[in-house]
């Protein structure tokens, strides 16, 4: 059993988690509480290829000053050399007797330290908080287990599901309120993907923004995908990230190469051919479909070929919520397991 001291320390540790950047590794943070229950330092994780948070934190204190002492620690300390060596050993050897830590390490490669700590007969502890810990390095952990970030496809559509008027003009099917709240959900991606084909048409700048066109403080990094040239002028190239562009039409390994980036979470908004692809490939989690009252009829349908060729290949989803948004509607849905 964890103690109120332990868990009050791991709740600090989460805080301290929070400081370090979404990224390749995780956001950890690590307490060293005395035998008597005081902190005796603290530390967190700040990217891959610098100290882990345990690390960090011992490397505040003088030798042997943590002896006997316990590490509270937001993630299984780990029991691998990769850019770093295995915090499990750092603590048995600053002669740590008992660590308390949140979450396992869900990787194949680093997991273990809580086996190696107990091996060398440190009492340990797992689970304390797990929830709260899950919760903050949730995407990372999906994509250790998936290998590609968590995608969100959005698209606007008229009520009888098509993106523009027969001329190609869009501006505006849907209203304000639905607009602001695509911006709010932009800020919460790592990166936002576009077509060539949208950026032509559209000119988007992928920036997430507030009501009267401030830079809202979260950016993520603007992906361009596809064989057309993005021209010289073009608005995503002032985007205040310098853009990642994929002269592909292959998303499957676009989306590798962002995981290796430590993208965790992406916002498709890149128009019909970029929408209908990632969904043909199985590869769209979450579908944001803004819907306007309005109807635009013609061939300019919101979603193109999505590998349906009769009814019984259909792609059924799961409506997870619809809400008003103004005039309009925003319906989220998931694909169901079939
Ligand atoms: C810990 N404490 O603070 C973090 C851990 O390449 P490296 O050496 O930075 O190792 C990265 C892996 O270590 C990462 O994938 C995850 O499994 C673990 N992260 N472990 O004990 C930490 N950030
Ligand atoms: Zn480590």
């Amino acid at each position: 059993m964890a103690s109120a001291v332990e868990i009050d320390a791991m709740r600090r540790a989460l805080q301290l988690a929070r400081r370090g950047p979404r990224g390749l590794n995780p956001q950890v943070g690590a307490v060293i509480l005395s035998p008597t229950g005081e902190i005796l330092a603290e530390g967190y994780h700040r990217g891959a290829g610098t100290p882990h948070a345990e690390v960090d934190a011992l490397s505040q204190l003088a030798p042997g000053a943590a002896r006997g002492a316990t590490a509270v620690v937001t993630l299984e300390p780990c029991n691998h050399t990769g850019r770093t060596g295995p915090c499990a050993v750092a603590l048995i050897d600053a002669g740590v007797s008992r660590v308390v830590f949140a979450l396992d390490d869900p990787t194949a490669a680093a997991s273990g330290g809580a086996d190696r700590l107990r091996a060398a007969g440190v009492d340990v502890e797992r689970g304390v908080e797990k929830d709260a810990a899950e919760e903050l390095i949730h995407d990372w952990v999906a994509l250790q287990r998936t290998g590609r970030p968590h995608v969100t496809v959005k698209w606007a559509q008229s009520l009888d599901g098509r993106a523009a008027a027969d001329d190609g003009t869009s501006q505006w099917v849907t209203g304000p309120a639905a607009r602001r709240d695509v911006h709010s959900r932009r800020a919460a991606a790592d990166a936002i993907v576009a077509g060539t084909g949208t950026v032509r048409a559209d000119d988007p700048a992928l920036t997430a923004r507030d009501d009267d066109g401030t830079l809202l403080a979260a950016q993520p990094q603007p992906v361009v995908i596809g064989k057309s040239e993005t021209p010289p002028d073009a608005a995503v190239r002032r985007h205040p990230r310098e853009p990642l562009f994929f002269a592909t039409h292959d998303v499957k390994t676009v989306l590798t190469e962002l995981a290796g980036r430590g993208i965790q979470r992406v916002f498709v908004e890149g128009g019909p051919t970029l929408a209908s692809a990632f969904v043909r490939e199985g590869l769209a989690d979450e579908l944001l479909v803004y819907v306007a009252p309005v109807l635009l009829g013609g061939s300019r349908l919101a979603l193109g070929d999505v590998g349906v060729p009769t009814i019984d290949a259909a792609r059924r989803l799961a409506v997870a919520s619809v809400q008003t948004l103004g005039d309009d509607l925003l319906i989220v849905a998931h694909p169901t397991t079939r």
